[in-house]
């Protein structure tokens, strides 16, 4: 007779190689239609269930837990976690774990896309072209801000931070200032040419701010209108972090006074819903929470993600961990 194969459950469509890799070691219950379950749902395809593969749209909180005895292991696909309650976690018992690395460079990409989008009026451009507006050339039309030379502002400096910070510097001659819960050791501040500064400096002073921390509770608006106000009239602010740090309602407001020349958004609080008043405003670059979407990368956060469930249901280890449960 054959040991019994612990039940795992994919909660969105991923990649077939990645399925086909689970399937060798479990019995996978999928999500072909990839639909966004309903909470109720999603509760009772966990029933039974040693590990759950999730993205950043399943939250994993205590009530889930207490629901779900049988759950070992969470593996986001994705660096980001606000979706897990960890200390729930933690005293459930139930590893939580993350995919880092693998998306740090096309995200940092995507982050400087967004940036010389917003800079360079590049969406705005375009609309007004498809809309048949463009009748003649014009030496003042759609002048945007430099991107060369200026002052790059970084809040939240991880490894996305920094290879934003290296792009700037490097490829742009940007000057680099940034601030981080945690100042840099002085190797990689050198490597990435970056400056510490107070928080009030570096919204005082950036041309264009890219937002790069974690969200918490604590960094929950951290951009608002306070922050905003104190940011130059000329700069561009980018987020490609999470929705909630920046307070879109305020920022909108902010682009529609011009108190901030543009904003490029790839991430929204309530996500997909985005506040309406963001979808009015010109000077606004949105893009549909895409930062990582290459396929080598989003391909690469599914085998770590599924690594970390073979990892640790067949010998107990786990590669990206995010807490340290009791076992
Ligand atoms: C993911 C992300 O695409 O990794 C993250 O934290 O925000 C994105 O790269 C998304 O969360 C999928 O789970």
């Amino acid at each position: 007779m054959t040991a019994q194969r612990p039940a795992v459950l994919v909660t969105r469509h991923v990649f077939p190689e990645v399925i086909d890799k689970l399937r060798e070691h479990f019995d996978v219950e999928t999500n072909d239609d990839d639909a966004v379950w309903p909470r109720e749902e999603l509760l009772r395809r966990l029933q039974g269930k040693a590990a759950a593969f999730t993205t950043g749209s399943e939250r994993i909180d205590e009530a889930l837990l207490q629901a779900c005895p049988d759950l070992k292991l969470v593996a986001n696909m994705s660096v980001g976690y606000n979706n897990f309650d960890v200390d729930a976690m933690t005293r459930h018992g139930v590893q939580g774990s993350n995919a880092p690395d693998v998306l740090t460079e096309t995200t940092a990409d995507f982050g400087f896309a967004l940036l010389m989008a917003t800079a360079r009026r590049v969406s705005e451009s375009e609309h007004f072209l498809r809309a048949g507006h463009w009748h003649k050339w014009a030496v003042e039309m759609f002048l945007g801000a430099e991107v060369h030379g200026s002052t790059l502002g970084i809040l939240g400096m991880g490894r996305i931070g920094q290879g934003i910070a290296r792009r700037g510097a490097h490829g742009f001659g940007m000057k680099v200032i940034y601030h981080n819960r945690s100042r840099l050791d002085a190797a990689t501040e050198a490597e990435c040419r970056a400056t510490y500064v107070a928080k009030d400096e570096l919204l005082r002073q950036a041309d264009h701010l890219v937002l790069v921390l974690p969200y918490t509770p604590q960094n929950h608006h951290a951009i608002g209108a306070a922050e905003l106000a104190q940011m130059k009239p000329t700069a561009t602010l980018i987020n490609i972090a999470r929705g909630g740090i920046v307070d879109d309602a305020a920022l909108a407001q902010a682009l529609r006074e011009q108190r901030i020349a543009a904003a490029g958004l790839d991430v929204f609080e309530g996500e997909p819903t985005v506040h309406p008043d963001l979808l009015t405003v010109p000077n606004v670059v949105l893009t549909p929470h895409i930062a990582s979407a290459t396929r080598g990368t989003r391909l690469g956060m599914a085998h770590l993600a599924a690594d970390n469930l073979i990892a640790y249901l067949t010998r107990g280890e786990v590669l990206t961990p995010v807490n340290t449960p009791a076992r």
